[in-house]
């Protein structure tokens, strides 16, 4: 199967810069000679004040559309798309375009935060903190007026690594009903038994999952190249255990983001290597399908 790349060069959901480069070095040094084409955020004063709840909303949204609409386009001729962010923000036309192109869809979301806020209980006012409750359509219309068709039942998501959940956030999950599987009980239980499980809650009357894959699930330790790092993660060689459940499985999955590296706080690009190992493993096993 062929496979397009499409980056989101952007920031505008996060508080600080850097993340808007991630997939510019991730093209010009992993994949050079793959179809992958780049999107870039408004140009525009961006707001980062603490008091704007609401930050570069009208921005995101102009940026969304542009991206729902190449994904779309994209999947038209049949191909399977990956988002490289760029900010969690972009997940949202990323997975919302899967829904209208592959029917209903499940979301599996690998990431240190649930990324459940919604304007009424985000503290930060940083937008890439809200996508998986818009996807799952939980308030947030604001961010999806671009999508015709059905959101993700909440039912159908599954998130799996978190660990740094804010407390009206926590309630939001649960009136909402979404799974999530932290890091312990990763540990606990083990990478197969709780990938089993997220692929079934995933795929429960769904026909497809879409997956989506934020680098700041893995310990800041071996990862620093993030926005929002969280200590007590997964190890490299776990979220590449992880990563390959999905690669085998892909003939389940409809699409898939690589997101969240951000450069300028990288060591020895090693953040960088892992984000091109991921997805190499992704891309290795959409061809082979
Ligand atoms: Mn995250």
């Amino acid at each position: 199967m062929n496979c397009t790349m499409i980056g989101a060069a952007s920031d505008l959901g996060v508080s600080r810069d850097g993340t808007a480069q991630g997939p510019e070095v991730l093209r010009e040094h992993c994949f050079p000679d793959i179809p992958f084409e780049m999107i870039y955020a408004p140009e525009t004063i961006k707001s980062r004040s603490a008091q704007d709840l609401r930050k570069n909303e009208a921005e995101i949204n102009i940026l969304d559309k542009e991206l729902y609409e190449a994904f779309l386009k994209v999947k038209k001729d049949g191909d399977f798309t990956i988002l490289v962010g760029g900010d969690h923000t972009c997940a949202i036309p990323s997975a919302l375009s899967s829904c209208k192109a592959c029917g209903k869809t499940g979301v599996l979301w690998i990431d240190a935060h649930t990324d459940f806020n919604t304007f009424r209980t985000t503290e930060t006012g940083n937008i890439h903190g809200l996508p998986l409750a818009c996807i799952s359509g939980y308030e947030c219309e604001e961010l999806r007026t671009f999508h015709t068709g059905d959101t993700v039942d909440p039912a159908n998501v599954c998130v799996v690594g978190a660990r740094s959940i804010d407390r009206e956030e926590k309630e939001n999950l649960k009136k909402a009903g979404v799974r999530v599987i932290s890091t312990d009980e990763i540990h606990e239980r083990g990478i197969e038994a709780v990938m089993e499980e997220a692929f079934a809650v995933c795929l429960a009357g769904t026909g497809k999952v879409h997956v989506s894959f934020d680098l700041d699930v893995i310990d800041p330790s071996e990862a620093p190249g993030v926005t929002v790092p969280e200590v007590c993660g997964i190890s490299t060689e776990e979220a590449l255990r992880i990563n390959s459940i999905v690669a085998k499985r892909i003939s389940d999955v409809c699409s898939y983001d690589l997101v969240e590296l951000n450069p300028r706080n990288d060591i020895d690009r090693k953040t960088e290597q892992t984000a091109c190992a991921l997805l190499k493993q992704i891309l290795e096993a959409v061809r082979a399908k």
